[in-house]
Parts: structure tokens; sequence; C-alpha cells
């Protein structure tokens, strides 16, 4: 593969002089290439070959035990002043964070192979996609990228002599969390990741680019990047209404994004189609609406919990040409999970390596589990039974609500709907979530989340939410905006809310607002159903969880008031009046 770009060119011969690796591979695209790199791995025990009658094309791999998730501490923004960044981003100087994780880089590669990734984020040529160029000395990441972005030749075709390209570093080094650093530089467009193989820290094209650099872009150029799935509910004539949706991350954008209409409402027709599950990508076109493409090529989604029952597409989904990433390992060569589809084998490999049997405990009690709960699988959308067809299309979906959701426990309704535009900012703006195990550190905490992004805004949150204000100004019609939880528990603990499949009918409600045909009562925080408004065929939850799940706590909500504007405070005069106007018209309704 020859490149003709010359600043491209230049930019691989630095970075080789720099980590110093004995030879660099150019990643071509194809098939055979794919192959050569699989056995290489599968000699070297970097990755191991599945049973190919059970698991046609799949492939197994365990990353370092310190290495299983993000690492958000570890994660920063470099920009000149400290300020563009704001108080939710870790800040580097880009002079500080070239020279601290040039130190870890110099030298790494000594003995390994440098490959040259040229990707596409979104179909390649069109005019919304942006291209990267990855380095990496992994294989593994190499064989990421191939399901997850658009790689090769047609991309280096499409970069020219002097197309604009994301300049992407990532080494493993020696996997050490203390030499780990995942840096982006949006003023260099560039991003330099050392001393990782998890997911998200080292697949570059995703959260790195298409989320932190992406959204910076995005701000400068008028539109959205996004932590979103979208996903088209197709009605029995035959028209399909999208929905983009933002969740944190591990709160089942996977299942939501490819979810069956649950049975009772199947006598409607409903189809669920898949544009994408994690990151969106949206602009106002020439008819004033806002429009979305996945800019990704493939899922990289949880594993336990995923079977036929709560992801039937997803589970048919990753039979084939998937990369299993810690989950356990049968001794015959197959993959097993946790709230998975089948019983546990009688023993295996866990995901540290050990051997494992069902009903093992640690030295707490606690049971040991087969499989890491942020294990995850890579599979690429064309296995996707429920893929949209204009999954590719260049131009995306026409969307028409935005949906914001966290995992809480309490407070928040099963649904609601925001009064106008700039309330709906305020209320992505303060949402909050339950952390999970995607990120290091206390499961369970609740932290804000504005619109999911709090780990993925490239730049200062504040000036985030004036871009999210001030693109309301330019919609011909306005999305409307609604806030879900589909994780609120009764007094025992219980989740209220059965979710997967049955988040259709909260849709259903949606779209229908959406149409002006649903009922609605108006409480402090917004518009929420009526008891009767959501269509409950088929599912007999009994009146007073119904009540429940719908029901807002004026005096839980005035108790949330005060973090809210803890949080609000860290911005200073940085953050848009907008939403203190709202945070002030809020408390005037819960009568404080
Ligand atoms: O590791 S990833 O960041 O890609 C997955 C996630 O946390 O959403
Ligand atoms: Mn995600």
């Amino acid at each position: 593969m020859i490149c003709e770009h010359m600043k491209l060119n230049e930019w691989v011969d630095e970075m080789t002089a720099m980590c110093e690796p004995d030879q660099i591979v150019w990643i071509d695209g194809s098939e055979e290439q794919k192959k050569e790199l699989e056995q290489e791995a599968f000699s070297t025990g970097e990755l191991i070959q599945l049973d190919q009658e059970k698991w046609p094309g799949c492939v197994y791999h365990r990353t370092a035990l310190n290495d299983v998730a993000r690492t958000e501490n570890l994660t920063y923004i470099c920009t000149r002043n400290e300020e563009d960044v704001g108080p939710i981003n870790n800040w580097m100087s880009p002079v500080e964070g070239y020279r601290r994780a040039g130190e870890i880089f110099r030298g790494s590669m000594k003995g390994r192979t440098m490959y040259v990734i040229p990707f596409s984020m979104g179909p390649v040529g069109s005019p919304f996609s942006k291209i990267g160029v990855e380095l990496t000395d992994s294989i593994y990441v190499v064989l990421n990228m191939l399901i997850m972005t658009r790689v090769g030749t047609e991309v280096l075709e499409q970069l020219g002599t002097d197309g604009e390209f994301t300049k992407c570093l990532h080494g493993k080094a020696e996997r050490d969390i203390e030499k780990r650093l995942i840096l982006h530089f949006p003023e260099y467009n560039t991003i330099w990741s050392v001393g990782s193989g998890y997911g998200g820290n080292v697949l570059l094209g995703k959260k790195c680019l298409a989320l932190r650099i992406a959204s910076f872009l995005a701000r400068e150029e008028g539109w959205f990047a996004e932590h979103m799935l979208i996903l088209g509910v197709e009605n029995t004539e035959g028209n399909i209404d999208y929905v983009a949706a933002a969740f944190p991350s591990a709160c089942g954008k996977t299942n939501l994004a490819m979810l069956i209409p649950p049975e009772g409402l199947k006598v409607k027709g409903y189809r669920i189609w898949t544009v994408g599950d994690d990151i969106a990508w949206m602009r106002i076109d020439s008819d004033g609406a806002l429009w979305g493409v996945n800019p990704e090529a493939g899922f990289f989604g949880v594993v336990p919990g995923t079977n036929s029952r709560t992801n039937p597409n997803g589970f048919k989904m990753i039979q084939k040409n998937t990369i299993f990433t810690n989950v356990l390992l049968t001794s015959d060569n197959g993959v097993w999970w946790e709230d998975g589809e089948d019983d546990p084998p009688a023993e295996g490999t866990d995901w540290t390596g050990k051997p494992w049997r069902p009903g093992m405990k640690d030295a707490d009690g606690k049971p040991v589990v087969g499989a890491n709960p942020n294990s995850r699988f890579t599979a690429p959308a064309t296995e996707c039974p429920c893929l949209s067809r204009r999954w590719e299309h260049h131009h995306g979906v026409p969307i028409s609500a935005l949906i914001f959701g966290g995992r809480r426990a309490r407070l928040a309704p099963l649904v609601y709907e925001a009064f106008d535009w700039q309330h709906g900012v305020y209320v992505a703006a303060t949402m909050a979530s339950e952390r999970t195990a995607a990120q290091y550190g206390k499961q369970g905490e609740v932290r804000r989340d504005p619109m999911a992004m709090r780990p993925f805004c490239g730049y200062n949150m504040a000036d985030y939410f004036r871009h999210w204000l001030d693109m309301g100004k330019h919609f011909k019609k306005q999305p409307r905006i609604f806030h879900v939880n589909w994780f609120r528990q009764d007094a025992s603990g219980e989740f209220m809310w059965p979710g997967y499949g049955d988040n259709l009918r909260v849709i259903e409600w949606i779209l229908e607002r959406c149409e002006g045909t649903a009922d609605a009562e108006q409480t402090p925080i917004g518009w929420v159903p009526k008891l009767d408004s959501l269509d409950m065929t088929g599912l007999d939850l009994g009146q007073d969880t119904m009540k429940a799940l719908l029901s807002v706590d004026a005096e839980e909500w005035k108790r949330e008031l005060a973090d809210i504007e803890d949080f609000f405070k860290q911005f200073g005069a940085r953050l848009p009046g907008e939403l203190w106007q709202e945070y002030e018209a809020l408390k005037e309704r819960l009568g404080v």
C-alpha cells in the first residue's frame, strides 16, 4: 500500500522514530490481511480461536487484570488554556501531555510491529464523515478497528494527498496503570493513548475521536456529536419514526437499540430498526429538521445479561464473526457469561485466566464471576438482524425525539417530557446516574452525567450547554426532549419496570406526544403520562406500581435542588444564564 499523503507519511515517520517499532504494516482492510493477523495473534496467545463449528469467525481475548474499563481519571483534554476544558474534564497542557506520554512511548514498540490503520468514522466519502489514522502495536486493536470502523485502502484514497485526518497514536507499552494516559489534543486534532489495551481507551475512533474530538469540532462547525443510540420504530403503515437516546455506559443502550416489541404490542405490527447503539452525529439539514448518522460500523457491547430473552437480536448478532473480551472460556473453546443463554459449564477458565467452577466463592464469600461485568463483544453491524436499511445513508435518518436517561433507584419517573427546548436542555444537563462497571470507581454512586457525556465532552461543559441552547434556535421544528428511567426501585429494592422489550410502551407514548395524540399530566418537572396513557396490553403491573413509576415526589425533587446548584456553581460565570433561569423556574414550580 503506497501512501501519497506527505503529512501522513511524515507523521508516521516521526512516531516511528519515537516508538521504535521493528516494522511497520499498513492495514488495507482486506480479508487476507485480517486472517494473517488473526493467525499471528493465535500463535502468540494474544487471541484464542473459538470452536469454529459452534462460533464461526469468533475469537477470544483477555485483557490485563487492571485494564477492564475506561480509566476516566487517566483521561485528559490537553488545551492551551485550562478554562477551555472546564471543571469536569482533567486538564493537562499540550506541552506536558506530549512530554509525559512521550516518555512512556519512547522505545516502547521495540521488538513489536506498528500497524497503521486508516479509518473513516461514517461511510467513506460522506460529507459528514471524519477520517482518522490510528497507529498501534496491538493486533487486538487492529481487529477491533476492522469491525468498529471502515478501514483500509479506500479511506487512504478518500484522504488523497492532503485531506484532514485525526492523528491517533496508541501503544500498549507495559500496560501498567501507573504508566497509562489517554490524552486528547483537540487544537492539534491528535489523540495519544498509552499503557492500556482495553476498549474505549484504545479503539481511538470511538470515544476519543467520535465523541471527545468530534464534540469539539461539532461546536465549531454547528452540529452534535452525542453519546446516543438511534433506533427506528416502523408502524403498520410502514412509516418509520426515529429517536436518539442518551444513556451512560452500561445502562442498556445496545438492548434498547435492538428491542423486540413485547407480546401485547405485537398486534400493532411494530418493527424496530437499529441505526446505532452508542454514538450519534446529528445536524440540522436544509429542511430545518435534525438528522443523525451512526459513525461506527460495529457494536462494542456489554456481554453479561445478553441472551435470547433480553436482546434476541443482539444475541443472534454475536454468534458469528465476533471478538469476545473477558468472558469465561469453556473447556471446549466456547464462551459463557452470567445471565446468558445456558447453564454454566461444569468448569472453565474465568476472565482472569483462572480455573472456574459454578458456585465458587471468594475469600469474602461472594460468588466468583466467570465473565467480567464489563466484558464485551465486538460485532460487525452487518450481523445485526434488525439493522436499519438506512444505516449507511450519508444523510442518516430524521430524528423526531431526543431521549435522555439515567439509572436512578428513586426520584425520576419512568418518563417525562420537557416543556420546551430550553427546559429540555436543563433536564439533560442535570441528569444523573449510578456508576456502572464501565468506569473505574465506586459502583452505584450517583453522579451528574449531563447528556451522558460527562466522560466524553472534549471541552468545557458550560460551553457545551451553550452550544445545545444555541442549536435549538436553528430548527424549523424542534425535536421534543424526554427523560426516562427504566431503573426505579420499590421499597424492597426490586426494579418496578420490566424494561427491555417493554420499553417500547414508553417509546410509543413519546412518539405519540410528538404527533400530539398522547395524553399527559403537567407536573413541576414536566409532562408525565396519565395512568392510562401507556398501552399496557399484556403487561399487568398493577395500578399501585404504575402510580409509583409515574409519581413525582416534590419533597425528593426539592432535596435534589441543592446538588444541582452545587453542580452548576462549578462552572461559574461560564454557565449559560438560561440554565439558572430553568433552575429558578423549577424551584418555583416545586413551591420552594
Ligand atoms: O469502553 S467503551 O468506552 O468503548 C464502552 C463504554 O464505556 O461505553
Ligand atoms: Mn458508550
